[in-house]
């Protein structure tokens, strides 16, 4: 069993997959802390988990030719400037059970827990790269990363980004080796990850063992045949994986996490609580939240730290505390977010409808009961 040396998991976790190992924190623990605690970060894998040994760990920078190929151990990483951040991962199939709520599609069943938030702490790529002499010319080119987790056949995970964003110090891209003060926890890629803010989680290759700087984009399965949007008509007949690009920066995003769906709440007041996040450092500017599935909306508290415009990279959470209409045997609870480029979430499923289950962020609905 490839998977028999997996790490020892959090009990409070919803599991989704076991083998490879896939589960999302329950929505009120989710939202108890602006920083998700590491045991219950939500955790995305594809292949069994690699146990990697910190003595003998290197990471191999390639680049094209006229550039310097570099063997780094852990203490060569350590000797670059450490950078910190504040991130939000989310996964491309986040919310994804809502879209198969619709019409079926294939994918893992993530309920709206497969986003987490975290302080990364590591060497700036761009100063990684500026080591091997590489300077910003070919803008076509990509940044390509491949994980030290393989298949039966030896195929490692493999992701890419464009090289533009690997070169932007703005842009805060990490080779991140601390996650919340500790050294990172092995489902989450010990001893080295990539962290993109901004950027779905699908980049973020974890167990990182090569960085290369090639003219196209990353050949692995995960970035040219998955993590791509398609038109609601697109079935599996007449998908043309070519035609599409990768998902790089995700969409306006937000989610209630209380109260839950199907629960009863008191007559009198009720609080609600969520998450907010938007792609390519996007702010939250709004939360807009109903009782009445949209009739008439009320602006939410936004708590958590201020983002900076344009490097927003973590979510807000909100909160909005309501009088509960007289009355009101029920209530449909709405949210939905607006990004500081004034964009927002669609309505419902059906537009955004896609045969993978990816990008759901339609406004999130929640329906509870109120004891009389
Ligand atoms: N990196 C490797 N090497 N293997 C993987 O399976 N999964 C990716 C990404 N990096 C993956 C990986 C996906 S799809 C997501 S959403 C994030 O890791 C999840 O990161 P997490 O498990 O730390 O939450
Ligand atoms: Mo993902």
């Amino acid at each position: 069993d490839p998977y028999a040396d997996d790490p020892v998991r959090h009990p409070a976790l919803k599991v989704n997959s076991q083998r490879p190992f896939n589960a999302e924190p329950p929505p009120e623990l989710l939202t108890e802390n602006y920083i998700t605690p590491n045991p219950i970060f939500f955790t995305r894998n594809h292949l069994p988990v690699p146990n990697l040994k910190p003595e003998t760990y290197r990471l191999h920078v390639v680049g094209p030719p006229g550039c310097q190929s570099l063997s780094l151990s852990l203490d060569d990483l350590y000797q670059f400037p450490k950078h910190e951040v504040t991130v939000t991962l989310q996964c491309a199939g986040n919310r994804r059970s809502e879209m198969t709520q619709f019409k079926e599609v294939k994918g893992l069943e993530w309920n709206a827990g497969a986003i987490s938030t975290a302080r990364w702490a590591g060497a700036r790529l761009c100063d990684v790269l500026a080591k091997a002499g590489h300077q910003l010319r070919e803008t076509e080119a990509h940044v390509c990363f491949e994980g030290l987790d393989s298949d039966p056949t030896g195929t490692a995970y493999g992701a890419s980004i464009p090289l533009a964003r690997a070169m932007d110090p703005e842009a805060d891209v990490l080779l991140a080796y601390e996650m919340n003060g500790q050294p990172l926890p092995r489902d989450h890629g010990f001893p080295v990850r990539v962290v993109v803010p901004g950027v779905v989680g699908a980049r973020h290759v974890k167990w990182l063992g090569k960085v290369s700087v090639e003219p196209e984009e990353s050949y692995s399965h995960w970035q040219r045949r998955d993590y791509k949007g398609f038109s609601p008509s697109v079935d599996w007949d007449t998908v043309d994986f070519d035609s599409a690009p990768s998902i790089q920066e995700l969409p306006v995003q937000s989610a209630i996490t209380e109260p839950k769906d199907g629960e009863t709440v008191q007559s009198g007041e009720v609080t609600i609580k969520g998450y907010a996040w938007s792609g390519g450092g996007r702010a939250i500017v709004r939360v807009d939240v109903s009782l009445d599935g949209g009739l008439t909306w009320q602006v939410a508290e936004l708590d958590g730290e201020e983002q900076r415009p344009r490097k927003a990279w973590a979510w807000r959470l909100w909160q909005l505390q309501a009088p509960v209409p007289a009355g009101k045997k029920e209530l449909n609870i709405v949210c939905k977010a607006v990004d500081d480029s004034y964009n927002v979430q669609p309505d419902t499923v059906a537009p955004i409808w896609n045969l993978r289950g990816v990008l759901s962020n339609a406004w999130h609905r929640v329906h509870v009961r109120v004891t009389p």
